[in-house]
């Protein structure tokens, strides 16, 4: 042994205090947060859980097919299947392998789509055409000009303003055309079903549209589980395009990107929904659409303009000196610089609280008056 555990311990606690933590109320800018404590506990009971051989562990495949289930039928799916992948980004690049594997060659995104689906076009070599956004920063689908070579993205709850893409106009254009569609959700996924129950005023985005392919949902976003983790939800039959033999493990076709798949976090999403069910994620993001609330009023009441009205819990604060600003407030205040609209955008995780955004824009309005 080089060191003794509490000597290693010591070295961990030191690097832990280097970074920073949700629970000190800091960080108002990001769409992560600390997982719940039961997911937490789940995560270590099968840390050495591995979906890329499936059949050592059956308990956690059942758990999957759980999960996968539970998501589908809140996004209205029948007839769809599903797989826990790393996240956001591996979910939308293994869409993207699908759509390239049934023949597809370019990809359409709005321009506030995220920036994985720049490292799937790459990896595959596909041209990109980027549509610019309405003035409601949802995808301008008029300028959509598809064909059947075409994959098209939709996006329900975009990473920078939480806008919802009219994906019932996508779906319209992806029949006519014949282009794939993809939609993803790594965010709204675990909100706006949540939301709708509530009664906003949201539009459909999920499998309803006959034409929507596949669905990106992330339990390691507002689904406050553990890292890594994210549901890609396809139509039946889909994940066998991407299919490549295996023969040496216990199922011998894999078809997903990674071999090794870290499961843990199947379980970790699993107890989740089990101990918070629908009505506890209703709960929760009825508690950031206050904060959100909130941070709106007290922003305008301190004379800041909004970029745009809140549609979930994220909100844009107009602010001038973008870059300066957000160098000047960290590390007191981790916010995400939003330069190209001059804003700043603050994700309302159910971490954020409203003292803390008290706090921020009293900073904020003392840090903008010098500036
Ligand atoms: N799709 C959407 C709509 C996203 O917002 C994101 C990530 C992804 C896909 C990709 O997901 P993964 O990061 O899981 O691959 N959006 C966050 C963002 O850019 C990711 C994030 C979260 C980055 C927390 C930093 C951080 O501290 O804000």
């Amino acid at each position: 042994m080089v060191m003794d555990e509490n000597r290693v311990k010591r070295h961990l606690l030191y690097h832990y205090f280097m970074d920073y933590h949700y629970e000190d109320g800091n960080i108002i800018g990001y769409m992560t947060t600390h997982p719940l404590p039961i997911s937490i506990w789940a995560h270590n009971l099968f840390i050495d859980s591995n979906m890329g051989n499936p059949k050592l562990f059956p308990g956690t495949s059942k758990m999957e097919k759980y999960v996968v289930r539970w998501l589908s039928k809140l996004h209205s799916g029948k007839n769809v299947e599903g797989k826990l992948l790393s996240g956001g980004t591996e979910s939308n690049i293994t869409s993207i392998w699908i759509a390239k594997m049934m023949g597809k060659r370019n990809l359409i995104v709005g321009e506030s789509a995220h920036f994985s689906f720049l490292k799937a076009a790459s990896l595959m070599n596909m041209n990109v055409r980027i549509i610019p956004l309405k003035n409601d920063f949802t995808i301008d689908y008029s300028k959509i000009d598809a064909g059947e070579d075409d994959i098209i993205v939709g996006v329900a709850g975009s990473t920078e303003f939480g806008t919802i893409d009219n994906i019932s106009k996508l779906n319209d254009i992806s029949r006519k055309s014949g282009a794939f569609l993809h939609v993803d959700a790594a965010f709204g996924g675990y909100v706006i079903p949540f939301l709708k129950k509530m009664n906003y005023n949201l539009p459909d985005y999920d499998f309803r549209f006959d034409y929507v392919k596949t669905i990106s949902i992330d339990p390691h976003k507002m689904g406050l589980a553990t890292t890594p983790s994210s549901v890609l939800l396809t139509r039946k039959g889909l994940y066998r395009k991407i299919e490549i033999p295996s023969p040496y493990l216990t199922k011998t076709r894999s078809s997903t990107l990674l071999g090794t798949r870290n499961s843990a976090s199947i379980a970790s999403a699993y107890a989740n929904i089990k101990y918070l069910g629908i009505e506890g994620y209703m709960d929760i993001v009825k508690y950031c659409m206050e904060n959100t609330r909130f941070l709106r009023d007290i922003s305008l009441d301190n004379r800041f303009e909004l970029l745009l009205e809140p549609v979930m819990n994220i909100v844009n604060i107009k602010i001038r000196n973008v870059r300066k600003t957000v160098k000047k407030l960290y590390p007191k205040w981790i916010v995400s610089p939003i330069e190209r609209y001059d804003s700043i955008r603050i994700v309302l995780m159910p971490h954020v609280n409203r003292i803390s955004l008290e706090k921020f824009i009293k900073d904020l309005k003392d840090l903008q008056s010098k500036i």
